[in-house]
Parts: C-alpha cells; structure tokens; sequence
C-alpha cells in the first residue's frame, strides 16, 4: 500500500496518540511526551493535521502566560514538521467541577465558567489557523431523571452553541463548529445522543448556519446506529463539518479501537461514501473535510504500538478507499447496482411539473403482483462488495 501523504488529509488528535492508557479499572502503561513530541513522527508517518483540546495542551489551572507558551511551542513544532492545526476542541469533562455538565450543568456558576473556556479555546483555534471548532458535550447528561429540568437543560445547551457560534461571528473567525454526538459514557445519558438529535438541535439555533457535526464512528455503533448513514444524513443536510473515524464491536464501551478495526464491513462502505460519493452524486453532496481520526493505542501497546496503530488507521483507509474505488469501477457492480435500482432511486417519484392532482386523476396501471416478485438481487450486489474487500 502506498504511504499516506498530505493530500490524503489525515490528521490526529493529540489525545489519541498521547493516550497513557489511564482507564476506568487502571493506571497509565505508557509515559506521555510533550504535547509537541508527537508532529515529527506524525508527519514522517504521513499525516496532514492534528487537533487537540485545550488541556491537551496545558493544564487547567495554568497561568495564562503558561498557556500561552505551551500553545505557541505546539503551533511552532506543528509548523517545523509541516502539519496544520486543522481542529481545536475544549475539555470541559475532566475537571470535577463539570461533573455535572459544562453547557448544561444546574449550577449556574459552573456554565459560566464554562462558557468563558469554550470561548477562550476558539480564540486559540482561530490563532492557531484551525477551521473547525469541535463540541463534545461528555459530561452534558444525567444518571438520574429526577437530576434536571431537561427542557431548561435544553435551552441552556442552545444558548451555549448560540453563544459560541455568535461569538466566532462576531470576531470575524473562520471557524465553524462540529457537534460531536455519543449516546453515553462518561454520563448514563448524554445530551444530543446521535446525529438526528443533534441536527434537531441544530435547526433551532439562531446561528446554525456555521454549527454541523462531527460524529465519530464507534458514538454512533454504541447507539446501535449505522454510521454511514449518519453521514448521508448529515451531508444531505449540508451539515458534515468533520468525521472521527475509529472501530468499534458492537454495543460496548467506547472502545476507540483503530478505523477498520471494528465493523469492516461498515468501515468499506463509510469509506465509499467518503471517496466515491452518493451514486447519484448531487452537487455539493461530498465529503471534502478531513479524514481526522479518534482512536486510543491499546494500553497492551508501548511506544512502538502508537506509531504502529496510528499508521494502521491511515493504512486501512487507504486500502478500503482502493477497494471502493475499484467496486464502483466494477462494470459488473455497476449491473447489479442496475438490477438493484439504485439508479432508479435517483429519479423524483412525480413528474417533473406533475401536480398532486393530475398525479390522483392519472389511470396509472400498476401490477402489483409483479412488484412484488421482483428480484432485486441486492444480496449479490453485497457479495461483489465481499468479493473486492477479501476476495
Ligand atoms: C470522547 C470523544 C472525544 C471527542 C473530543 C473532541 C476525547 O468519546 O470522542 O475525545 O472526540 O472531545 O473532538
Ligand atoms: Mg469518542
Ligand atoms: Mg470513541
Ligand atoms: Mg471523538
């Protein structure tokens, strides 16, 4: 397989290849670099980007002139070895005092705090050239029902994304924010659970024009949702801001295994959505952002194990978006995609012009019978993609 190159657009959040491998039952397995020992080895390896979240960076009680000087060394670092700064996120999960939301949380004092450091890290993404601004609301939820006024809950998550969106406008920032969706973990219940809910949301805001999303495949496998449909939807609703692309088995934890390494199957077909796009193909319909992922290095691994899984999820992207390229091209995949009537789909079911009346009138003759036996054969159309994947 060929190696990763800039134009791929890969990219990596700092947390990912700097997780320690700290979890829920255990203590770190591996010692953490400087947030700036990671961009030399990224980009030799052949990634494009990276992100980070504000306490990825620095801690969260630095001064801010510490602050200040850790994110200009990372900027700087970043810069030596070619990479850009394509996303910027806040943590507003880790520190106890948002253990019960930050947007969202019932004290008062705790959302303005709150806001006041999702604000402070756009004005670090915006220096730092990033043009997304990702919110991952983890500790946006509940354990207990009893615990929140959810309607009240609600509006405070829309004011929050009102105010942030409203402020990236008014300082001028070429910025947009991705929602990030999850079902739950850390909280039992998180606000904005999949990618429909966070789009509802979305379309009551007063500044949603410049707030989509940026769903993560295994957050969507843990719902028992299908993550390229999740895309598709968001595309259709011009709201695919950014993906986090990562494995996941079924409805576990948030396992954060490498892409691929979950549902293989699922992994091809998000890939060709990504490279090839919807059959019938619209205008505007493709993914044109980065192939960002957001996976964590099993803590069995050492030093050795980051650099070998962080290539393992470029890799695998590579070889699926081969394979798909290969079984669109496929003229016997593009017969059976005939036979399906994929094709058909693609074709408005009224006339163009046709209104509902003459549409009623019409004396269409319909043989239902023979709908019904169709043959669609869209098991074999399946069997080709098996074919290309393993075959
Ligand atoms: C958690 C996540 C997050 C988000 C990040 C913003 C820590 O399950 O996926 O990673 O991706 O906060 O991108
Ligand atoms: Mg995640
Ligand atoms: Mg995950
Ligand atoms: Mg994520």
């Amino acid at each position: 397989m060929r190696k990763p190159t800039p134009e791929d657009k890969f990219s990596f959040g700092l947390w990912t290849v700097g997780w320690t491998g700290t979890d829920p039952f255990g203590t770190s397995t591996r010692p953490a670099l400087d947030p700036w020992e990671y961009s030399d080895k990224l980009a030799e390896l052949g990634a494009w980007g990276i992100t980070f979240h504000d306490n990825d960076v620095y801690p969260f009680d630095a001064p801010v002139d510490v602050a200040k000087a850790r994110v200009a060394q990372l900027r700087d670092a970043a810069a030596k070895a070619g990479l850009v700064i394509e996303m910027v996120t806040t943590n507003t999960f880790s520190h106890p005092c948002f253990k019960d939301g930050g947007l969202t949380a019932n004290d008062r004092s705790v959302r303005r705090f709150g806001l006041r450091k999702v604000l402070n890290a756009v004005d670090i993404a915006a220096e730092s050239g990033a043009t997304t601004f990702v919110m991952w609301g983890g500790r946006e939820g509940a354990e207990y029902d009893s615990s929140k006024d959810l309607y009240a809950a609600l509006d405070r998550y829309k004011e929050g994304l009102d105010t942030v969106a409203g402020y990236i406008k008014s300082q001028g920032y070429d910025l947009r924010i991705g929602l990030e969706p999850k079902p739950n973990e850390p909280r039992g219940d998180i606000f904005l659970p999949s990618i429909g809910h966070a789009l509802g949301l979305i379309a009551e805001l007063e500044h949603g024009d410049i707030v989509g999303l940026n769903p993560e495949t295994g957050h969507e496998q843990m719902a028992n949702l299908n993550y390229t449909h999740g895309l598709a939807q968001a595309l259709h609703a011009k709201k695919l801001f950014h993906i986090d692309l990562n494995g996941q088995k079924g409805l576990k934890y948030d396992q954060d295994l490498c892409f691929g390494h979950g549902d293989l199957l699922s992994a091809f077909f998000t890939v060709d959505l990504l490279v090839n796009g919807f059959p019938s193909d619209p205008e505007g319909s493709r993914y044109t952002g980065p192939i960002h992922f957001d996976y964590k290095p099993s803590r069995t691994e050492g030093m050795q194990g980051i650099w070998d899984s962080a290539k393992a999820n470029m890799e695998t992207y590579l070889m699926l978006a081969e394979k798909a390229r290969a079984f669109r091209a496929d003229p016997a995949v593009q017969q059976l995609m005939t036979d399906n009537g994929i094709f058909d789909s693609a074709v408005p079911t009224l006339a163009a012009g046709e209104s509902v009346a003459d549409f009623l009138a019409a004396d269409e003759p319909f043989d239902a019978d023979a709908a019904g036996a169709r043959e669609y054969r869209f098991v074999e159309l399946y069997q080709a993609a098996m074919r290309h994947l393993v075959g």
